[in-house]
């Protein structure tokens, strides 16, 4: 049985105060959930939650590493970084880096090999544009940014690996993709790892759900068979919310 997973993806929210009220919410509501939680804050507050977070089940992730592992690059944080202050895993590939830090799928592959170096879970984000989902071309785009970031993977490697399928038209608009449209997406993902691993591996991996995913929508995605949890944006960042959320199984 692959893990059940929801992880709260931050993104640039919270102080260091804020921050810390929210992990200790959850860390008080966290009894008993079939799911592994994950909590993606900013880096700063990385160290400060992983040690507020001690003998609690909850785990914590980066929201991106550098393809670097160390050296002259300013600005940068690598996964062995990431790794010493007790991140566990790591969001490689968001729409928002695509979009806006312009990273293409070659450099995320790097990426996602240096998690897995450094003994950290990449959390492979992948989804298609309105436009390209509407010029009927949105498999081709996930089967080539699925295939370009994680298929260089030795097998032992992807099954350490997680799948976010996040369609960018859902991405913070409110908008949630259909059951049927996130099944068969997802569906499309683990046919793609079978062919080119096998099926064992293909059935191992936890596929995510991204894009507007609530309390209300929660319950209808992962009861789907292909769906194994959520990446959660907005709510995310209130604990009642992100708890509705992760006790939708
Ligand atoms: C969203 O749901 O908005 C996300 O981007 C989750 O990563």
């Amino acid at each position: 049985m692959r893990d059940k997973i929801v992880a709260g993806n931050w993104k640039m929210n919270k102080n260091l105060e804020e921050a810390l009220q929210l992990v200790n919410e959850l860390k008080v509501a966290n009894v008993d959930l079939t799911p592994k939680i994950i909590v993606i804050p900013s880096f700063p507050f990385i160290n400060s939650i992983v040690n507020t977070l001690e003998n609690s089940p909850i785990k914590v992730g980066a929201q991106n590493c550098s393809t670097q592992d160390s050296g002259a690059y300013t600005g940068e944080v690598s996964a062995s970084m990431l790794k010493s202050v007790g991140a566990q895993y790591v969001v490689v590939g968001h729409s928002e880096r695509r979009s806006y830090f312009n990273e293409q799928n070659e450099g995320l592959a790097e990426k996602v090999n240096q998690c897995l170096s450094n003994g950290l879970t990449p959390i492979y984000c992948c989804g298609e544009l309105l436009e390209e989902r509407e010029s009927n071309n949105h498999f081709k785009i996930v089967e080539s940014q699925i295939n370009e970031g994680l298929f260089n993977l030795s097998e032992s490697k992807m099954i350490d690996t997680v799948i976010a399928y996040e369609p960018v038209w859902a991405i913070g608009t409110g908008v949630t993709a259909s059951p049927d449209q996130a099944q068969e997406m997802h569906a499309f993902i683990r046919a793609l790892i079978a062919q080119k691993y096998n099926q064992q591996v293909a059935d191992s991996i936890s596929i995510l759900y991204g894009g507007s995913c609530n309390p209300k929508n929660a319950k209808e995605l992962f009861s789907l068979p292909d769906v194994d949890g959520g990446l959660i944006g907005g709510a995310s960042l209130k604990s009642v919310d992100f708890m509705a959320i992760a006790n939708s199984f």
